[in-house]
Parts: C-alpha cells; sequence; structure tokens
C-alpha cells in the first residue's frame, strides 16, 4: 500500500497527538497506591488499571479521527482494517517501571502497512514515542526522518557513529519468563567482556528511541512483542539505523538488534554465533 508525503505526515501527526494524550493521562490520572490489576504471561508481567484505561482512550481517539484504520494493542483492543492501515499500540511500554514509580516508561503508537498478524508481512509507516515524565516525543514517518520534540523544538536524530562493539554502549532487555531470562542472562555474560558496558532502561521503545538519538550505540532483545517494537523501529530506521532479526529475517519475537548497520552486523555474529 503506497501512502504520499501529506497522508503520512498526517498519519505522524495524528500518532503524536494520541501519544500525548494517552501519556498525559496515566500521569495526571495515576491513582495512589497503584497496584497489579492483573497478570498475563508470568507472575511479573502485570497489567494495571492505567495500561488498560492509556489503550482505552488510544482506541476511542484513533477511532475517532480514523475510524476505518485497524487497531492492535498489547491489553486486547483488536480491530480490522478497511483502510490498510492498522495502528499498533503499546498504552504504557515499561509497565514495571510505571508500576514502581521509576521514571522509564512511554506511550507507543505506530500506523502500519501489510498484516500485523503475521511476523514480517507488516511495516511501520508513522510513529509516535512520548514519554510523559521527560516530555520528550520521538516521531517519525516513512522517508521524512526522525525528530525528537523537546522544550518546544525539534532535533533532528542519527544513529550513532560509533564502529567498534568493544567501544559500543549496549543496551538490552529480559522477558517475563525466568527460564528465558536464564538464558538472556548467560547471554549478556558472554557479552559483557567484548563491549563497554550495558544499560537495562526497562522499555523497549525508549531503548530504540535512543538509539535513534545516538544515547546508546545499539540495542537487542528477544521475546518482543510487535506493540513494543512497531514505533522505536521506525524512529531508528529514519535516523539512519537499522532494525532486523536473526540471519536476515526481519525483526520480531526471535530477536531484534538495531543500531548503525556496522554495529549490528558484529552484534548479530556474536549473538547468533
Ligand atoms: C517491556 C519491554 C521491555 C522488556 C520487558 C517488557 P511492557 O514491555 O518494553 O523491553 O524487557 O520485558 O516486555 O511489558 O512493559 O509493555
Amino acid at each position: 500500500m503506497d501512502l504520499n508525503p501529506t497522508e503520512l505526515t498526517s498519519l505522524a501527526q495524528i500518532a503524536c497527538t494520541v501519544a500525548i494524550e494517552a501519556g498525559r493521562l496515566v500521569v495526571d490520572e495515576r491513582p495512589e497506591g497503584l497496584g497489579v490489576a492483573r497478570t498475563k504471561s508470568t507472575d511479573t508481567d502485570v497489567v494495571t488499571v492505567m495500561d488498560q484505561r492509556s489503550e482505552d482512550l488510544l482506541r476511542r481517539r484513533l477511532g475517532e479521527m480514523r475510524p476505518d484504520d485497524g487497531l492492535l494493542g498489547e491489553e486486547g483492543a483488536a480491530r480490522d482494517s478497511g483502510s490498510g492501515v492498522t495502528w499498533v499500540v503499546d498504552p504504557i511500554d515499561g509497565t514495571v517501571n510505571y508500576l514502581y514509580e521509576l521514571p522509564g516508561y512511554a506511550v507507543s503508537v505506530a500506523a502500519c502497512v501489510g498484516d500485523v498478524s503475521t511476523p514480517g508481512r507488516w511495516q511501520p509507516v508513522a510513529a509516535a514515542v512520548f514519554n510523559p515524565l521527560s516530555e520528550e516525543l520521538f516521531h517519525a514517518h516513512a522517508g521524512g526522518g526522525a525528530f525528537l520534540r523537546s522544550g518546544g523544538r525539534e532535533h533532528r536524530l542519527s544513529v550513532s557513529t560509533r564502529t567498534r562493539l568493544a567501544r559500543s554502549l549496549v543496551s538490552t532487555g529480559f522477558g517475563y519468563d525466568p527460564q528465558v531470562r536464564a538464558a538472556q542472562g548467560q547471554l549478556l555474560a558472554g557479552l559483557l567482556p567484548l563491549i563497554r558496558d550495558v544499560r537495562r532502561a526497562g522499555s523497549a521503545a525508549i531503548d530504540l528511541c535512543h538509539v535513534a538519538a545516538g544515547r546508546l550505540d545499539i540495542y537487542y532483545e528477544s521475546g518482543l512483542n510487535p506493540w513494543d517494537l512497531a514505533g522505536g523501529q521506525l524512529v531508528v530506521t529514519e535516523a539512519g539505523g537499522v532494525v532486523t532479526g536473526r540471519d536476515g529475517a526481519p525483526a520480531g519475537k526471535d530477536l531484534v538488534v538495531a543500531g548503525p548497520a556496522g554495529l549490528v552486523h558484529d552484534l548479530h555474529a556474536l549473538i547468533t554465533r
């Protein structure tokens, strides 16, 4: 599906508008003594009432502004697309940080084309990732570059120019399943002597946007869902980076490696060795 620059710009503006609205909601209306509303894949994979309220806002607002578009949300929102565009949303990426009142969570909203239910058969074409505590809005549309709106100013983003892994600041994340975490810990233990250092922010969307801004050199993680990935993925590629999966496969649940092409090649080689 081809969208012209005017349509892409309009989708990006909608993504920015609703990401900011949802981000403000989760900060301004956070209830005292916020607790866990329910759990998902494991006891530590938590959902709060504000994850649900944020997703409800996104579903309502996107439905008002783009009634024919589809929707795929982390907390279960789903709508088939009649327009060819499907919104992939994470109402609070970094929910555990949000639960602990730790900075490091964001709302991620991406307009995608293709079949979002099939790995590798969809791609984001417009996106916004809003960190409501830092009031940083990362946004991009296909062919338009990636930007950070902060303090009323727009900054164009570009990935790191570092070329050596040994001098690279790497970020990653861990799943909610203890056995998966054990394997991820072993992989990281093997990488640590080969890199500058590691960072664990707790939000894939924020990690990806920090790679786009050059605040991190490279990011990798396994176990991500489309809503964790969609928004930040476009911000990285529009900032001149690459986002890939294992052995040339599209980025997805199995593996995501994101950053400048050279570092991605080298880190991918180590991870898949
Ligand atoms: C989180 C990701 C993070 C990952 C966590 C979790 P959530 O998403 O953003 O990168 O390490 O395990 O999946 O659950 O906060 O939306």
